[in-house]
């Protein structure tokens, strides 16, 4: 049983980019939005997905052809990361994908396949300890998808200073998430045991802490210590390790 849904199920616009030989993950050479979709994809998958990066120059060129009802590499929303299937079908959502990740996973367990590293949050028993997962996922993407922008660029950095200052949203969700991981004893969400959440997690606060966060300073952080001690557990898990040695430099999740 494939996890793929029917080609009827979903209208595709056409012309699309050609259907490739394995998955295909397309999303800028960098972490950004796609280091849980490129993890839950190999923890799935080993190195049989295609990584692929796309620059801004050609994004915005892509763009603009999807824009025009022209032959693109971007289908859909046209926005980043986007995963096309085998068989030609095309996604968007990084927690979608990221989720097909784990239900392919889970397939190629119940098939009596073998999965070296399992992100999945408990599904059976221990209800509590899903719940507690799957709320640090959504407040980890809640913070990066409500995080304001403007065009102009001092309304953009006063709107940032105000989501970032006490009693704001994100400094309200990062306490949740520094409680979360305060009860759990770390250095996982879970504990001792690596899931997607902390993938997620990991996700954000990597990216604050590089400086990737515009108008948000890497000191932030340190309000947060074990929300910053939780990046470099992560990045010592076994699951990056082995997704750096196998991808070489097709990994793109490497902060500079
Ligand atoms: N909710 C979406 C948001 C995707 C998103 O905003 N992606 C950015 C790159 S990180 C993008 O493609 N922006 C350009 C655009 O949407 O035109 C997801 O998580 O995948």
């Amino acid at each position: 049983m494939g996890c793929a849904p029917s080609a009827a199920a979903r209208p595709q616009p056409a012309p699309g980019p050609a259907a490739p030989m394995a998955a295909t993950l397309l999303y800028f050479p960098g972490p950004g939005r796609a280091v849980a979709p490129r993890l839950a994809l190999f923890a799935a998958l080993g190195p049989d997905f295609v990584n692929e990066g796309i620059s801004f120059p050609e994004f915005m060129d892509a763009k603009a052809k999807l824009e025009g009802g022209e032959a693109s590499r971007l289908v859909g929303s046209g926005s980043l990361p986007q995963l096309t299937l085998p068989d030609g079908q095309v996604f968007n959502q990084s927690m979608a994908i990221t989720r097909y990740g784990l239900a392919l996973a889970a397939a190629k367990r119940a098939r009596g396949g073998t999965v070296e590293f399992d992100l999945a949050p408990p599904a059976e028993g221990d209800c509590a300890a899903l719940l507690a997962a799957e709320e640090v996922l959504e407040f980890s993407m809640e913070i990066l998808n409500k995080c304001p922008g403007d065009p102009d660029a001092e309304v953009k950095k006063q709107k940032r200073l105000e989501y970032a200052a006490e009693g704001g949203p994100m400094t309200k969700w990062f306490r949740i998430l520094e409680a979360r991981l305060t009860a759990s004893g770390g250095p996982f969400v879970l504990g001792e045991r690596l899931c997607i959440a902390d993938v997620t997690l990991y996700q954000t606060t990597a990216m604050i802490r590089a400086g990737q966060f515009d108008h948000v300073e890497p000191s932030y952080l340190e309000q947060f210590p074990r929300c910053l001690a939780h990046i470099d557990a992560v990045l010592g898990s076994p699951l990056f390790k082995a997704y750096h040695e196998v991808m070489g430099d097709k990994a793109f999740v490497k902060y500079t």
